[in-house]
């Protein structure tokens, strides 16, 4: 017997999924309760095997990533969310700030090693002015006119219009014309008030969350979007974090990849435990189903640890994101994944995982792809 989709399919008991795989096949839009009940649903194999398909659509056998690096300019942090064990006080011993130096150093590093991306952001600390985030992006931009800056999350945006008076829409063109090309999904956390008061009550909300993203895509810089699952959130505000992506999306169609991020708990005054494995892979594919909008689903190894990460590439999941050299944020809160890696060892992790690897920019223009002999 010829083995398609169907006779796999054929193998699920659960009647109810199988009548969604079947509408998700048809190419018709999941509705947040259809993607409620996949959650709830014991259709492990099946549920990865739909999202896989999905993904091979869109983005056939590659499995993108990208020369880059993080650059954290400092971890001192006015807003302290009790998810993060990044974020400190400025008279916390662990404090750090990097001079304008420092951070062109790490630059012009990641510059010579062919890095083509630099992804910035950093604490919030109360001494610095507008100005300082405009410099930043402005002396890179100076000095290194190729290299792409993507830079301040939306919750650093809103602080900068917060403390500078100006509009969102005039602080970001002050950052494009610095030279910011686009914009992190960070600081979305989960959209729910109701968790955003439990782990994140002072810093930018949903809304304003969404405003800026819906500003940048205006104002043509595209932007990455977040969720920080595994906390203290339910599975329906996991969905409806989602919803309010998928609207926006349907709205300006400016973002670029969408990116789940597994909770780790140490250090941080929230606790908790870690998401399961299976946790994780449903989460990859439900979002790679229901956001059928969103081109990119991003398997995060530093959240998920390399060989989750692979696995996600099997269920939905088309990115690995970068070889990002010096991760910190969720180091903080105990990741045993590696602070970055070579170029070599992401080609091989995607071969290993059955997928073309395929060099990207952060426009997931393709720059180069490893066939098999490389
Ligand atoms: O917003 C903080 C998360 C985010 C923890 O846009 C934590 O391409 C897990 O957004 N456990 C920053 N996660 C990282 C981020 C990101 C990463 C890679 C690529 C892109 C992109 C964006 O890290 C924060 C927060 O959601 N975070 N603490 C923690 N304990
Ligand atoms: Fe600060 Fe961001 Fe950490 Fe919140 S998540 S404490 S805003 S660094």
């Amino acid at each position: 017997m010829e083995l398609t989709i169907d006779t796999i399919f054929q193998t699920v008991q659960d009647k109810e999924f199988l009548k969604i795989a079947e509408k998700v096949l048809e190419g018709r839009r999941m509705s947040p309760e259809e993607a409620l009940y996949l959650y709830k649903s014991n259709e492990l194999t099946a549920l990865g095997l739909l999202a896989e398909h999905l993904n091979r659509q869109k983005n056939g056998m590659y499995a993108y990533f990208i020369v880059n690096r993080q650059i954290n300019p400092t971890n001192i942090c006015i807003y302290q969310c009790d998810f993060c064990a990044f974020g400190v006080k400025k008279s916390n011993p662990k404090a750090y700030e990097m001079s304008l130096e420092e951070i062109l150093r790490k630059v012009e590093e990641t510059y010579r090693m062919g890095g083509r991306e630099v992804h910035i952001v950093g604490g919030i600390p109360a001494h610095w002015g507008y100005e300082k985030y405009v410099e930043i992006v402005s002396e890179i931009r100076k000095r290194f006119p190729e290299i792409i800056i993507k830079a301040w999350t939306a919750v650093e945006i809103h602080h900068m219009a917060k403390i500078s008076g100006k509009s969102y829409e005039e602080v970001l063109k002050e950052l494009k014309d610095a030279g910011l090309d686009a914009l992190p999904g960070g600081g979305a956390e989960i959209f729910s008030e109701r968790v955003r008061q439990i782990i994140a009550p002072y810093k930018a909300n949903a809304e304003q969350y969404l405003e800026v993203h819906r500003t940048a895509h205006k104002l043509g810089i595209p932007t990455n979007a977040t969720m920080l699952y595994g906390h203290v959130e339910t599975l329906e505000e996991r969905i409806e974090h989602m919803e309010k992506l998928r609207e926006l999306q349907d709205e300006t169609g400016g973002f670029q990849v969408f990116i789940p991020l597994a909770y780790w708990p140490e250090g941080t005054r929230l606790g908790g435990t870690r998401t399961s494995s299976i946790d994780d892979l449903k989460t990859t594919a439900i979002s790679r189903i229901f956001l059928d909008n969103f081109d990119h689903i991003k398997a995060y190894w530093v959240t998920l640890g390399e060989k989750v990460a692979q696995v996600a590439l099997n269920f939905g999941a088309d990115d690995l994101d970068g070889t990002i050299q010096e991760e910190k944020i969720v180091h903080s809160a105990g990741t045993k994944s590696a602070y970055g890696h070579s170029v070599d060892m992401l080609v091989k992790l995607i071969k290993k995982a059955g997928k073309i690897p395929a060099e990207r920019d952060t426009f997931y223009n393709i720059v180069r792809v490893y066939r098999k002999h490389c």
